[in-house]
Protein backbone atom coordinates (compact mmCIF):
# COMPACT_ATOMS: atom_id res chain seq x y z
CA UNK A 1 0.00 0.00 0.00
CA UNK A 2 1.24 3.23 -1.15
CA UNK A 3 1.26 5.95 1.46
CA UNK A 4 1.97 9.59 1.37
CA UNK A 5 2.95 10.90 4.70
CA UNK A 6 1.99 14.80 5.42
CA UNK A 7 4.39 15.68 7.86
CA UNK A 8 7.54 17.17 7.80
CA UNK A 9 9.43 15.39 11.56
CA UNK A 10 11.70 12.92 10.74
CA UNK A 11 10.83 11.08 14.33
CA UNK A 12 7.33 10.58 13.09
CA UNK A 13 8.09 9.12 9.55
CA UNK A 14 11.04 6.56 11.34
CA UNK A 15 8.58 5.45 13.86
CA UNK A 16 5.09 4.91 11.41
CA UNK A 17 7.71 3.34 8.68
CA UNK A 18 8.05 0.31 11.59
CA UNK A 19 4.74 0.70 13.26
CA UNK A 20 3.21 0.15 9.66
CA UNK A 21 5.49 -2.41 7.95
CA UNK A 22 4.23 -3.41 4.40
CA UNK A 23 2.88 0.40 4.20
CA UNK A 24 5.37 1.94 1.43
CA UNK A 25 5.46 5.49 3.45
CA UNK A 26 6.71 8.41 1.66
CA UNK A 27 7.17 12.16 2.98
CA UNK A 28 4.72 14.61 1.07
CA UNK A 29 6.07 18.16 0.66
CA UNK A 30 4.69 20.28 3.57
CA UNK A 31 5.29 23.82 1.71
CA UNK A 32 2.41 25.70 2.07
CA UNK A 33 0.13 23.53 3.97
CA UNK A 34 -1.92 25.97 6.16
CA UNK A 35 -1.69 26.48 9.82
CA UNK A 36 -2.65 24.32 12.34
CA UNK A 37 -5.60 26.23 13.62
CA UNK A 38 -7.67 23.40 14.72
CA UNK A 39 -8.14 23.13 18.61
CA UNK A 40 -8.09 19.41 18.49
CA UNK A 41 -5.41 16.72 17.41
CA UNK A 42 -8.34 15.30 15.43
CA UNK A 43 -8.98 18.20 13.17
CA UNK A 44 -5.38 19.02 12.71
CA UNK A 45 -4.67 15.14 11.63
CA UNK A 46 -7.46 15.41 9.13
CA UNK A 47 -6.63 18.86 7.90
CA UNK A 48 -3.04 17.45 6.78
CA UNK A 49 -4.66 14.18 5.79
CA UNK A 50 -7.30 16.27 3.29
CA UNK A 51 -4.53 19.10 2.50
CA UNK A 52 -2.42 15.73 1.37
CA UNK A 53 -5.39 14.27 -1.01
CA UNK A 54 -5.21 17.46 -3.54
CA UNK A 55 -1.33 16.68 -3.72
CA UNK A 56 -0.36 13.58 -3.73
CA UNK A 57 -0.62 11.31 -6.40
CA UNK A 58 -4.09 9.93 -7.22
CA UNK A 59 -3.46 5.87 -6.36
CA UNK A 60 -1.32 6.38 -3.05
CA UNK A 61 -3.07 7.01 0.78
CA UNK A 62 -2.32 10.20 2.83
CA UNK A 63 -2.00 9.95 5.67
CA UNK A 64 -2.24 12.75 8.27
CA UNK A 65 -0.61 12.52 12.03
CA UNK A 66 -0.89 15.19 14.73
CA UNK A 67 0.48 14.53 18.34
CA UNK A 68 1.52 16.57 21.46
CA UNK A 69 1.50 17.07 25.21
CA UNK A 70 -1.23 17.30 27.39
CA UNK A 71 0.10 18.40 31.21
CA UNK A 72 -2.82 18.32 34.27
CA UNK A 73 -0.85 21.23 35.76
CA UNK A 74 -0.79 23.49 32.85
CA UNK A 75 -4.71 23.22 32.07
CA UNK A 76 -3.63 20.56 28.94
CA UNK A 77 -0.58 22.76 27.59
CA UNK A 78 1.08 22.84 25.48
CA UNK A 79 -1.62 20.14 23.51
CA UNK A 80 -1.88 20.97 20.05
CA UNK A 81 0.44 23.80 20.57
CA UNK A 82 3.64 21.28 21.30
CA UNK A 83 5.79 22.06 18.41
CA UNK A 84 5.39 25.50 18.98
CA UNK A 85 5.30 25.77 22.70
CA UNK A 86 8.39 28.24 22.72
CA UNK A 87 7.80 30.09 19.73
CA UNK A 88 6.96 29.64 16.34
CA UNK A 89 9.32 27.48 14.55
CA UNK A 90 10.98 26.42 18.16
CA UNK A 91 13.37 23.28 18.46
CA UNK A 92 12.74 20.58 20.53
CA UNK A 93 14.95 21.36 22.62
CA UNK A 94 13.51 24.81 23.25
CA UNK A 95 10.38 23.69 23.87
CA UNK A 96 11.74 20.77 26.51
CA UNK A 97 13.48 23.51 27.81
CA UNK A 98 10.44 25.59 28.44
CA UNK A 99 8.28 22.87 29.49
CA UNK A 100 10.48 21.89 32.47
CA UNK A 101 10.64 25.82 33.12
CA UNK A 102 7.06 25.92 33.52
CA UNK A 103 6.71 23.02 35.69
CA UNK A 104 10.00 24.16 38.17
CA UNK A 105 7.26 24.56 40.96
CA UNK A 106 4.88 21.86 40.52
CA UNK A 107 4.76 18.98 42.33
CA UNK A 108 3.29 15.49 41.05
CA UNK A 109 0.24 15.93 40.69
CA UNK A 110 0.48 18.38 38.19
CA UNK A 111 3.34 16.88 36.36
CA UNK A 112 0.68 14.20 35.27
CA UNK A 113 0.38 14.07 31.68
CA UNK A 114 -0.29 12.26 28.26
CA UNK A 115 0.95 12.32 25.08
CA UNK A 116 -1.69 12.05 22.21
CA UNK A 117 -1.57 10.95 18.53
CA UNK A 118 -4.19 10.76 15.95
CA UNK A 119 -3.90 9.45 12.39
CA UNK A 120 -6.36 10.54 9.82
CA UNK A 121 -5.96 8.25 6.31
CA UNK A 122 -7.82 9.41 3.06
CA UNK A 123 -7.76 6.50 0.76
CA UNK A 124 -7.63 7.14 -2.91
CA UNK A 125 -11.77 7.81 -3.15
CA UNK A 126 -11.57 10.32 -0.64
CA UNK A 127 -13.05 8.07 2.37
CA UNK A 128 -11.87 8.67 5.60
CA UNK A 129 -10.80 6.97 8.47
CA UNK A 130 -9.59 8.37 12.03
CA UNK A 131 -7.50 6.86 15.08
CA UNK A 132 -6.42 7.71 18.52
CA UNK A 133 -3.49 6.47 20.83
CA UNK A 134 -2.77 7.92 24.21
CA UNK A 135 -0.05 7.26 26.84
CA UNK A 136 0.10 8.45 30.72
CA UNK A 137 2.52 9.49 31.93
CA UNK A 138 4.56 12.12 34.27
CA UNK A 139 7.07 14.92 33.43
CA UNK A 140 10.58 14.05 35.60
CA UNK A 141 12.55 17.27 36.56
CA UNK A 142 15.32 16.29 34.85
CA UNK A 143 15.97 14.85 30.72
CA UNK A 144 17.23 11.82 30.79
CA UNK A 145 18.32 9.96 27.59
CA UNK A 146 18.61 10.52 23.60
CA UNK A 147 15.91 8.00 22.39
CA UNK A 148 12.84 9.73 20.51
CA UNK A 149 12.47 12.96 20.10
CA UNK A 150 10.62 15.92 21.49
CA UNK A 151 9.56 15.80 24.72
CA UNK A 152 10.49 12.20 25.65
CA UNK A 153 13.87 12.91 27.49
CA UNK A 154 11.71 14.39 30.60
CA UNK A 155 8.22 11.65 30.03
CA UNK A 156 8.00 8.76 32.16
CA UNK A 157 5.12 6.80 31.04
CA UNK A 158 2.77 4.97 33.59
CA UNK A 159 4.12 1.72 35.27
CA UNK A 160 7.92 2.65 34.22
CA UNK A 161 10.55 4.31 36.19
CA UNK A 162 12.51 5.59 33.32
CA UNK A 163 12.11 8.42 30.45
CA UNK A 164 10.85 7.13 27.02
CA UNK A 165 14.28 8.73 25.99
CA UNK A 166 16.30 6.34 27.74
CA UNK A 167 13.74 4.07 27.01
CA UNK A 168 14.37 4.25 23.74
CA UNK A 169 13.01 3.49 20.38
CA UNK A 170 11.98 -0.43 20.63
CA UNK A 171 10.40 0.50 23.69
CA UNK A 172 7.78 3.11 21.90
CA UNK A 173 7.81 0.71 18.85
CA UNK A 174 5.73 -1.59 21.76
CA UNK A 175 3.90 1.14 23.64
CA UNK A 176 3.81 4.87 22.48
CA UNK A 177 0.99 6.91 21.68
CA UNK A 178 1.75 6.60 18.20
CA UNK A 179 2.53 2.87 17.98
CA UNK A 180 -1.61 2.30 19.80
CA UNK A 181 -3.10 4.41 17.29
CA UNK A 182 -0.99 2.82 14.49
CA UNK A 183 -2.87 -0.54 15.68
CA UNK A 184 -6.43 1.14 15.86
CA UNK A 185 -5.64 2.18 12.24
CA UNK A 186 -4.88 -1.16 11.63
CA UNK A 187 -7.66 -2.92 12.63
CA UNK A 188 -10.34 -0.34 11.44
CA UNK A 189 -8.32 -0.45 8.29
CA UNK A 190 -9.36 -4.39 8.23
CA UNK A 191 -12.50 -4.21 8.97
CA UNK A 192 -13.94 -1.28 6.99
CA UNK A 193 -16.73 -2.23 4.89
CA UNK A 194 -16.87 -1.89 1.24
CA UNK A 195 -15.86 2.12 0.33
CA UNK A 196 -17.98 4.28 -0.79
CA UNK A 197 -16.75 6.57 -3.11
CA UNK A 198 -16.74 10.39 -2.63
CA UNK A 199 -14.98 12.96 -0.78
CA UNK A 200 -17.16 13.77 2.01
CA UNK A 201 -17.85 9.42 3.02
CA UNK A 202 -16.82 8.07 6.33
CA UNK A 203 -15.95 4.63 6.50
P1 LIG B 1 4.17 17.89 11.30
O1 LIG B 1 3.04 18.81 11.70
O2 LIG B 1 4.86 18.36 10.04
O3 LIG B 1 3.78 16.46 11.28
P2 LIG B 1 5.27 18.64 13.88
O4 LIG B 1 6.49 18.22 14.65
O5 LIG B 1 5.00 20.12 13.77
O6 LIG B 1 5.35 17.98 12.42
P3 LIG B 1 2.82 18.32 15.40
O7 LIG B 1 2.27 19.62 14.98
O8 LIG B 1 1.91 17.13 15.42
O9 LIG B 1 4.05 17.88 14.48
O10 LIG B 1 3.48 18.51 16.83
C1 LIG B 1 3.84 17.39 17.57
C2 LIG B 1 4.81 17.79 18.66
O11 LIG B 1 4.45 17.07 19.85
C3 LIG B 1 6.23 17.36 18.32
O12 LIG B 1 6.95 18.37 17.68
C4 LIG B 1 6.77 16.99 19.69
O13 LIG B 1 7.24 18.15 20.31
C5 LIG B 1 5.55 16.46 20.43
N1 LIG B 1 5.45 15.00 20.27
C6 LIG B 1 4.55 14.30 19.53
N2 LIG B 1 4.79 12.99 19.59
C7 LIG B 1 5.88 12.84 20.35
C8 LIG B 1 6.63 11.72 20.75
O14 LIG B 1 6.34 10.49 20.33
N3 LIG B 1 7.68 11.93 21.53
C9 LIG B 1 7.99 13.17 21.94
N4 LIG B 1 7.37 14.29 21.59
C10 LIG B 1 6.30 14.13 20.80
Amino acid sequence: MRVALVSGNPGKLRELRALLPGWEIDPLDTAGIPEETGETFAENARMKALWGRTRAPADAWVLGEDSGLEVDGLAGAPGVRSARYAGEGASDEANLARLLHDLRDTAEPGRRARYVCELALVGPDGGELLARGTLEGTIAREPRGTGGFGYDPAFVPEGETETVGVLGDAWKAGSSHRARAARVLRVALGAAPARPAGPSSVW
